[in-house]
């Protein structure tokens, strides 16, 4: 899927345009892969393009920093404020989700593992980008492979960090599930219990109760927690508690979710069709909630937009 190129990007403090945001092949972050970065969306409500949870995810960029030891020369403020220029200045098509990508990196000037001496960047591009896992795959669910490869082990690397490392592993699987002939990939942790998709969080429902993974090896994963949020205000018994493999397969419902996949159900695990082997009632229903709030129709969770 090509990129879909806007006019600027920011790039240290000043807006660039798309084709001249470059950086050294030296780059630290390029070799060592030490970058925090997140994806956030902004949707097209009635009064505006909004930013979804914004200072959700700037909060979480900076964690992310402060865990893998990155200085960000930027604060919170900043970023927030970056990210609202830098929706204001492009131009979007009307009607379309646009993605956000800030990335802080490691820049050019030293070699060697050790990166505290190094200059520390940070970029912010947006561009719009349509479903994830594709619009197909929205409404009649998509084909998940459980993984061979075990999610980051918590004895080795840091699941709460949305640093640029954690997705070797990520990648490996979704290239494997690929090659199998199936959409995505759903990853076990070292022990054996579900963690998550390559870049999303995994819930199941059984007997009408939603259940899905606590945090320990995922990222903690702000769709998770819109998602669990409007459960509750429908009135659905939600579980935080660890699934396995064998429960994936009896699920009555299963889906991902993540600000690029949004909500997508999945329809089959392993070669075994989830509940009915089609998007579930309760997964629909979720996902027409979420899609209310995110493009502004919902005034009870107004406070997750950030209208430019
Ligand atoms: N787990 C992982 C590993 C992950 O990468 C994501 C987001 C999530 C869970 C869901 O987190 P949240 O977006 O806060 O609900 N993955 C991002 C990157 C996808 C990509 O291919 O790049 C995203 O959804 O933006």
């Amino acid at each position: 899927m090509a990129l879909k190129e806007s006019q600027y990007i920011w790039l240290d403090g000043e807006f660039v345009a798309w084709k001249e945001a470059k950086i050294h092949v030296l780059s630290h972050s390029l070799h060592y892969a030490n970058s925090a970065f997140e994806g956030v969306r902004a949707y097209p409500t009635d009064k505006g393009l909004a930013i979804f949870r914004l200072k959700d995810h700037t909060r979480r960029l900076l964690n992310t920093c402060k865990m893998s030891l990155l200085n960000c020369p930027y604060d919170f403020d900043a970023l927030n404020a970056a990210q609202i220029e830098l929706l204001r200045k492009n131009v979007f098509a009307p009607k379309t989700s646009v993605y956000i990508r800030p990335i802080v990196f490691v820049g050019y000037g030293v070699m060697g593992v050790y990166h505290l001496n190094s200059p520390i960047s940070a970029a912010i591009a947006a561009w719009e980008w349509g479903a994830y896992l594709g619009d197909e795959g929205l409404e009649n669910g998509i084909r998940v492979k459980i993984s061979s490869w075990a999610r980051n082990s918590v004895k080795s690397m840091m699941g709460k960090a949305k640093v640029a490392a954690n997705y070797l592993n990520s990648q490996m699987a979704k290239c494997e599930a690929i090659e199998a002939g199936y959409d995505e990939a759903l990853l076990l942790d070292s022990e054996g219990f579900i963690a998550e998709g390559s870049g999303e969080c995994f819930f199941i429902v059984r007997d009408g109760v939603l259940i899905t993974p606590p945090s320990d090896n995922a990222l903690e994963s702000i769709t998770q927690d819109s998602v669990i949020n409007i459960a509750r205000e429908l009135g659905v018994s939600i579980e935080r508690r660890r699934i396995t493999r064998d429960e994936v397969y009896i699920a009555d419902e299963a889906f991902f979710t993540g600000t690029a996949a949004e909500i997508t159900p999945v329809r089959e695990a392993d070669a075994r069709p989830i509940g009915e082997g089609k998007r579930g009632e309760l997964t629909q229903k979720l996902q027409e909630a979420y899609f209310d709030v995110v493009y502004g129709r919902n005034d009870k969770f107004s406070r997750f937009l950030t209208l430019i």
